[in-house]
């Protein structure tokens, strides 16, 4: 899409200034990410066209955001904290209405505002995975106490390690892209190991293991941070629904606790980094005062389960013909499933 095109859709939403300049942003898999400047300099934009295949329910999706963002923004200035713009996204609303999205011919776009003075890392130190432990811990922890009806599942089972699997398992018969044969060894990994992945689900049918607001795709580069490494907020919150807490912890380490990105094609590179899961959990358990005895049970567990889960998922788009997650080179899902599943084995191994 060009600029010109960008600069309007940007202009729909209630920024001051004209704009300047709109230029891509960031390596999401899912959603467009573009930077809006305006023509009076300070303040930038985050512009989004969210992938409405993915997020079929934009209305719900959006709701669910809105809802959160009030929330915690409530919550921190009873606390009395004093930046709280760059503490919790602020939606930017349409010049002619309330709304926080717009429709354009078919294409759902979004508005918040930049984190001033805020990075993303790629090299996770023990000091940074202690904080973003405790980041994520009071992240739920605030959630907790969410007034109204539960958030919505912006994607339905998400995270339901069964449901993963059994879209595999159509996938495979299916066969559509004729690759099946080539990831034997990749699928008879994944079908050992079915018993011990799908332990939460069971648990919870048991009523055994709660679910609660949570974040479900706290990678690395989804947390920012400021200019000394303290965090600020967690963003990309698409994804917030019920799900257990492993989504959060477990969805971290697989890419902050790995020694190379979550792609990476030499697997001998791969390896695991037990200081950062050590200083992540402390963190974590900080804040997150709110865990039942189930739910510390599935934390270590979730550390195999997250990587076995991405595997499963990038595998399974590899089988599709990759249409779900966008690709660099035609081999990059199988790369990635590769990768994750060898992550998966190293977890185990520990
Ligand atoms: C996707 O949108 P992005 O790139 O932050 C995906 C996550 C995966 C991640 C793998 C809606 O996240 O679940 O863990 O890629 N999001 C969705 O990097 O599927
Ligand atoms: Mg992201």
């Amino acid at each position: 899409m060009n600029e010109n095109k960008l600069k309007e859709i940007a202009s729909m939403f209630r920024i001051e200034a004209p704009v300047k300049s709109v230029t891509p942003l960031g390596d999401g898999l899912i959603n467009d990410t573009f930077r809006v400047t305006t023509e009076a300099g300070g303040e930038e934009y985050v512009l989004q066209r969210v992938n409405h295949h993915v997020f079929t329910d934009v209305a719900a999706l959006q709701k669910n955001i809105e809802r959160v963002t009030t929330h915690i923004r409530h919550k921190l200035e009873a606390a009395g904290v004093s930046d709280i713009d760059r503490r919790v996204l602020r939606l930017i609303p349409l010049k002619n209405s309330d709304m926080t999205y717009a429709e354009v011919s078919g294409d759902y776009w979004r508005m918040t505002l930049m984190i001033p003075d805020s990075q993303t890392i790629s090299e996770v130190t023990p000091c940074t995975a202690c904080l973003t432990g405790r980041a994520i811990g009071e992240f739920e922890a605030m959630l907790a106490d969410l007034p109204g009806e539960p958030v919505a599942e912006s994607i339905p089972r998400f995270h339901d390690m069964e449901f993963r699997l059994s879209q595999l398992r159509e996938a495979v018969e299916a066969d559509r892209a004729g690759r099946v044969a080539e990831v034997g060894d990749l699928l008879e990994l994944i079908s050992r190991y079915e018993d011990d992945m799908t332990w939460a689900e069971r648990r919870y049918r048991a009523g055994e293991l709660p679910k609660r607001v949570c974040h479900c795709d706290t990678k690395v580069s989804n947390i920012l941070f400021d200019r000394d490494g303290d965090v600020l907020c967690v963003i990309d919150l698409d994804t917030l629904m019920p799900s257990f807490v492993s989504s959060d912890y477990g969805d971290f380490l697989r890419t902050a606790a790995c020694t190379t990105p979550e792609d990476e094609p030499d697997l001998s590179k791969i390896g695991v980094n037990r200081e950062i899961i050590d200083a992540f959990t402390e963190g974590y358990l900080s804040t997150a005062t709110f865990l039942t005895p189930a739910e510390r049970e599935l934390l270590p567990r979730s550390i195999a389960m997250f990587p076995y889960m991405q595997g499963v998922r990038f595998l399974t788009d590899y089988l599709n013909g990759d249409t779900y997650y966008k690709i660099v080179y035609p081999e990059h899902n199988l790369v990635r499933a590769r990768a994750q599943l060898r992550l998966f084995e190293l977890q185990l191994g520990d």
